[in-house]
């Protein structure tokens, strides 16, 4: 990839103060040549964005809402996530479409609002098996960008997509590189549509899905693969630490 790789952790509803404390730990003083992210649980941002405050790494979150303010029980705008220093939101992960009933239309609704506070938001699009099998993985992965990325202005903003097969997810069974290049050329061919080539070259496509220490490599050495998302092996930072320099 010509683009600086960036690594995610996505520690979903995992972790606690323990793993808070091992992972400051574990990246405090550290320098790497990728750009990595750590996305805990809400709760804990603050406490680790105060711990590495000194530290290069980016604190980001799992969810965002759809709202800026209001009576709105429970949510969490991007202008609050901006204010206490996140660097970016996942947005739209499968397992929130799976379970807590987001689509391409509330996805659409959150870039909106993490562009508008300059969060960088990270779109998380995926076929399941039943649509690879199906043969209509493009199809899918079509209408979840276009649909969640019309009338989105980047002008001066960063955006990053993220691929993630759900068959691939917390299975054990990564994408091969080859695959997953084929779905990042076609993800790149889609992003020279929607923002114009020169625009699209600059934009970060990451690969999730049991994303390991063993396969992190062979992936970033795709041409369009350009970082990791990582989910379980995030879970042990001396894991992800490994991840983060196979990636460099
Ligand atoms: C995909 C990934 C991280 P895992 O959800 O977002 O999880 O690495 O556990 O497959």
């Amino acid at each position: 990839s010509k683009r600086i790789p960036i690594v995610v952790a996505n520690w979903k509803l995992n972790g606690g103060i323990d793993l808070l404390c091992a992972s400051v730990a574990a990246f405090i003083g550290k320098h790497f040549s990728t750009k990595i992210a750590i996305c805990p649980p809400y709760i804990y941002m603050r406490d680790m964005l105060n711990f590495l405050q000194h530290s290069e790494i980016i604190v980001g979150s799992q969810n965002v809402s759809k709202f800026g303010s209001g009576a709105y029980t429970g949510e969490t705008s991007a202008q609050m996530l901006k204010d206490v220093g996140a660097g970016l939101c996942l947005i739209g992960h499968s397992e929130r479409r799976q379970m807590f009933n987001e689509n391409d239309g509330s996805c659409q609704i959150k870039v909106n609002q993490a562009l508008a506070s300059d969060l960088m938001p990270v779109l998380c699009i995926g076929e399941n098996a039943q649509q690879r099998e199906a043969g209509i993985t493009n199809d899918v992965l079509f209408r979840q960008m276009h649909d969640a990325l019309a009338d989105t202005d980047i002008t001066n903003k960063e955006i990053c997509i993220a691929y993630e097969p759900v068959w691939a997810i917390g299975t054990g069974q990564a994408a091969s590189p080859e695959d997953a290049q084929a779905v990042h050329g076609f993800i790149r061919q889609e992003l020279c549509v929607i923002y114009g080539v020169e625009r699209a070259e600059k934009i970060h496509i990451l690969y999730g899905g049991s994303v390991n220490k063993s396969n992190a490599r062979e992936l970033m050495n795709q041409e369009d693969i350009d970082g990791l998302l990582v989910g379980g092996a995030s879970l042990d930072p001396n894991h992800f630490i490994e991840i983060c320099k196979q990636a460099e």
